[in-house]
């Protein structure tokens, strides 16, 4: 039904983009880099012209200031699915396409193309993975865009313990099939291209290497008791510049390390690594690929992100540079927090508190660090607080995926309509906006929803 659908609004796409003016608007994270990348490339190779813009969120104001003429196709990427209600006055006026995979009410118009795996009870993949199903309809030469697809899905975390499933896994093969990723097991650490190995293992919590995650001086001996050097003439070894053996010793330690501190699964240390040809090396590792677009969305740059997903190879120095800012600023905000004693662990959730220090744009990422690190207890979800630059509080919301008891983005949105606020999301992650000053009263109704929820099947 889902692929039927694609099909059908490829075609008609492809027809009424002629006479129309196209206008794209999409997320600023790296699944909604890809999705308007992939869009993007297909206009061009149609022979159409596009405005583009990245946004943080579709706000009522952003669409009120949108100027619509008659004659506009609108591509929304990434988003738009959960602001369906606010795009009724618009959609009398121009025609709509939808690419999304966040919760949705099923709005029915004549002028609403609307392409969400959730709406046909399909199983979720990211927008970048619809978005490239579509190009694909349009026209098969864009199946060279696949790269581009699984690079947003990573993004977005789709891989679960870097496995892909489903549907998401038969497009991961289809693009092995076509040569465009190599599908190789490896240890389970990000950074194989653009770290030095010892920051690599000091910075991995899921797994978590007892005793080495969190200190870098400890990975530096761990790596030399190994035998392992850390430099090789005057540069830092990356995780892609070991050995094969010195692969197996590292893989070896580091299930040692975890059976000693008696871990339960202590060899869930490899995963997928998904190697893509055919573009520089910098980006050959689709998690790092996935990280530089992050970054770049996250700075206000992401013009430079869509250029490195175009191909401009001229644009990925400018990438590095925005990637290094972006690291040392990670780094700001968790000694912040650390230092500034920013998180409430309650009975039922963790809560970080931003205040102004974390930028809005950057709280749902800090939020997934946290889950992932030695700093929270991982077992209850995490909200996270940050004030933006219109007064209000955006509140990002995490749950680890083992925790399948409670749907994060009704939660979300329940929680957020108690403080006059809007929200919602997925079951494992969600956001929402609510009134600044309405913090305290949000903690409370979450506590009081999980309680109700744990309480009950307690009993
Ligand atoms: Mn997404």
């Amino acid at each position: 039904m889902f692929l039927e659908e694609i099909g059908r609004i490829a075609k008609i796409f492809k027809s009424l983009i002629k006479e129309k003016r196209v206008r794209i608007f999409s997320h600023l994270d790296a699944d909604g880099i890809c999705s308007a990348s992939i869009i993007s490339k297909t206009l061009i190779r149609e022979g159409t012209n596009f405005e583009l813009k990245i946004l943080k969120q579709l706000t009522r104001e952003e669409i009120k200031n949108l100027r619509i003429r008659e004659s506009d196709f609108l591509v929304l990427t990434d988003f738009g699915s959960g602001q369906l209600d606010l795009l009724r006055d618009l959609l009398d006026r121009a025609q709509v396409l939808v690419i999304d995979h966040h919760e949705s009410k099923a709005i029915e118009h004549l002028n609403l193309f609307h392409l969400n795996p959730l709406i046909f009870n399909e199983e979720e993949i990211s927008s970048s993975m619809v978005s490239y199903l579509f190009a694909k309809s349009v026209d098969i030469k864009n199946a060279d865009l696949i790269d581009l697809a699984i690079v947003g899905a990573v993004a977005d975390e789709q891989d679960e313990k870097w496995e892909f499933r489903g549907l998401a896994k038969r497009i991961l093969e289809e693009a092995e099939t076509i040569g465009k990723i190599v599908v190789t097991k490896g240890l389970r650490l990000y950074g194989r291209i653009t770290k030095p190995i010892h920051k690599t293992l000091e910075h991995s919590f899921d797994p978590i290497i007892p005793g080495i995650s969190g200190s870098e001086s400890n990975a530096v001996q761990f790596l030399s008791e190994l035998g392992i050097a850390v430099r090789e003439d005057d540069e830092w070894k990356r995780l892609k510049d070991l050995t094969l053996e010195e692969q197996k010793t590292l893989a070896s330690a580091i299930i040692i390390e975890r059976l000693r501190s008696k871990h339960s699964d202590a060899e869930d240390i490899f995963g997928d690594i998904y190697t893509i040809s055919g573009r520089p090396e910098e980006l050959q590792d689709a998690r790092e690929f996935a990280t530089f677009l992050n970054a770049c969305g996250r700075f206000g740059k992401a013009d430079i992100g869509i250029r490195i997903c175009l191909g401009d190879l001229e644009a990925v120095s400018d990438a590095l540079c925005v990637l290094e800012e972006y690291r040392k600023l990670i780094g700001e905000i968790i000694n912040w927090i650390r230092e500034n004693e920013a998180i409430l662990t309650k009975d039922f959730g963790v809560y970080l508190f931003g205040k102004n220090f974390i930028p809005e744009t950057l709280i749902g990422t800090i939020t997934s660090i946290l889950l992932n690190s030695n700093l929270i207890d991982t077992n209850k979800p995490i909200f996270g607080f940050a004030e933006t630059d219109s007064g209000e509080v955006k509140v990002s919301a995490r749950v680890s995926r083992d925790f399948k008891l409670i749907n994060l983005g009704k939660i979300v949105s329940d929680a957020s309509r108690q403080v006059e606020g809007e929200g919602g999301g997925h079951v494992s992650s969600a956001g929402a906006l609510i009134p600044k000053g309405k913090e305290d009263k949000f903690v409370q109704a979450i506590e009081d929803m999980l309680g109700e929820t744990f309480g009950k099947r307690e009993r």
